[in-house]
């Protein structure tokens, strides 16, 4: 089967940063996908210090980054996959083999900043057109509190957003094969030094390419002479235009979410900061994507009170500092008020539902007994219906599985005063949203599987269940007591968090 493998190409635009207000660069590239090679900001971001080989030898040159070594020719079984190895080195041996090794298929590749050399970022300012970061407006160390399930996914996602910048040094001759950024995200990248070939597709175009779904990687790649052709996909190029271009060291390129594009590396060695983002030009995109790729990041990106607005009068660059400090913000305090919002919503569809209240279960994902309550009240029929029948639920993870950060004290103190240390812990709200009853789960316990006592969990669920109080000195408990009106007032304590 004969294709072309070569696209039109037209240049990569270029437009000079005086020229080119925030407004304006999302009205002319990232609204329409298009990238973008800006000049002129170079020395505004990194402070002024040239970012050169001595510069970073002197900064970081003892530290330990990742390397990839990926190489077209071998191929994984069945020429399915190129293989990638996975070593660590640091920087200043990784400059030397690859400045002495062309062609060296070694890259230090998305290495991160901030985890490896934050000195580094001291001086450092965020492009003013890729500022506007919602990944920077999630909450820090988020638990996946208020939504309606136990994952808490994978720990590690939420940390994204303290990811970025991240840096890029590799050998002349070395490439990037043709793929598309993950989670729907966009991408800027400063050329720090040397200069590499960028071809970027439209994000229309990627059906033509061949894309493996699962991977983000495509069969067709024009720049790579072994391209894989799994099964014959491999689509005729001719009538496709890509965008491409050299980006010399001082450029700023900025590749649109959804873009498939392919990197050929021309100089002995290149360095560049780069970083993956999400704003108002790929918000849906990357909603959408992160469904499947990062539930857990879909959750808090989809999140009602994730702030969404855009800052189109920013001009100039915005140093590390300002562009962090949203960070804190949208820490804890965020989430609490996410939380007593939802408590609100879920109480007030149980009042229009003609429903008891809520009925709100408080875990952690590593907790084995919050997985087992969860998959009782799930899985054992009269619970599940008796739960469906009179309760909206909400189910909340602990930040901690067993400390409390003390905003997170003050939230449980609204709505499960006596919560301690035991989780799974129920709280039963009335559909004025107050407390009506709460107590660890321990006391529904079964000694085996399905490991809750459907009786004792019934009776809990119908407000009928007498509890021996914690202490055997106490008299015994009644659980479900009246309506305590909420303490605190819906600001309570948001300021001083
Ligand atoms: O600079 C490179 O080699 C490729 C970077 C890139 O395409 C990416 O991180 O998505």
């Amino acid at each position: 089967r004969e294709v072309s493998r070569e696209p039109r190409l037209v240049p990569i635009p270029r437009v000079s940063a005086a020229q080119l207000p925030v407004r304006d660069f999302y009205q002319r590239f990232a609204n329409t996908s298009t990238p973008v090679v800006i000049t002129g900001l170079a020395r505004q971001l990194v402070g002024g210090h040239d970012w050169g080989l001595e510069f970073l030898r002197t900064h970081c040159g003892g530290v330990t980054f990742p390397v990839t070594v990926t190489s077209s020719l071998t191929k994984g079984w069945a020429g399915w996959s190129r293989k990638t190895f996975h070593l660590t080195r640091n920087l200043s041996s990784h400059i030397d083999r690859i400045a002495a090794t062309p062609a060296a298929p070694d890259v230090i590749f998305d290495g991160s900043i901030p985890q490896r050399c934050p000195t580094l970022l001291a001086n450092f300012s965020v492009p003013q057109y890729f500022a506007n970061d919602f990944l920077q407006r999630l909450p820090i160390d988020a638990p996946s509190a208020a939504v309606p399930d136990l994952d808490g996914g994978s720990a590690m996602r939420y940390r994204q957003a303290d990811h970025w910048p991240s840096l890029f040094v590799s050998a002349a001759g070395s490439r990037t094969f043709m793929h598309t950024d993950s989670f729907g995200s966009n991408f800027w990248s400063l050329q720090v030094q040397g200069r590499k070939r960028w071809t970027i597709f439209h994000p229309r175009d990627t059906r033509q390419l061949g894309p493996s779904r699962l991977y983000g990687t495509f069969t067709a790649d024009p720049h790579d002479p072994n391209g894989i052709d799994v099964m014959g996909r491999l689509k005729d190029l001719s009538s496709l235009t890509a965008w491409d271009g050299i980006v010399e060291a001082g450029d700023v390129l900025y590749v649109p979410a959804g873009s498939a594009h392919a990197v050929d590396n021309l100089d002995p060695v290149q360095i560049a900061v780069s970083a993956n983002y999400v704003d108002v030009s790929n918000y849906a995109q990357a909603v959408r994507v992160s469904r499947l790729q990062d539930p857990y990041l879909h959750r808090l990106l989809a999140s009602p009170h994730l702030d969404v607005s855009t800052n189109y009068d920013l001009s100039a660059p915005v140093p590390w500092g300002v562009y962090k400090k949203h960070r804190r913000r949208y820490d804890e305090t965020l989430l609490a008020a996410q939380v007593r919002d939802r408590l609100r919503d879920a109480a007030r569809r149980a009042a229009e539902r003609g429903q008891r209240g809520v009925l709100v279960t408080i875990g952690h994902n590593v907790c084995a007994w919050c997985h087992r309550l969860e998959h009782f009240l799930q899985h054992d029929e009269t619970t599940y219906s008796e739960v469906a029948a009179h309760y909206q639920r909400v189910l909340i993870q602990k930040p901690h599985p067993t400390a409390m950060t003390e905003g997170f004290q003050r939230l449980f103190a609204d709505f499960a005063p006596a919560l301690g240390h035991q989780i799974p812990y129920l709280v039963v709200l009335n559909v004025m949203g107050r407390v009506a009853a709460e107590q660890t789960a321990m006391q529904l316990q079964a000694e085996r599987a399905p490991w809750y006592d459907r009786e004792a969990v019934l009776r809990f669920l119908r407000g009928e269940l007498i509890l021996e109080g914690e202490n055997s000195h106490e008299p015994p408990r009644r659980m479900w007591r009246e309506a305590e009106v909420l303490r605190g007032t819906e600001d309570d304590g948001r300021d001083e968090l």
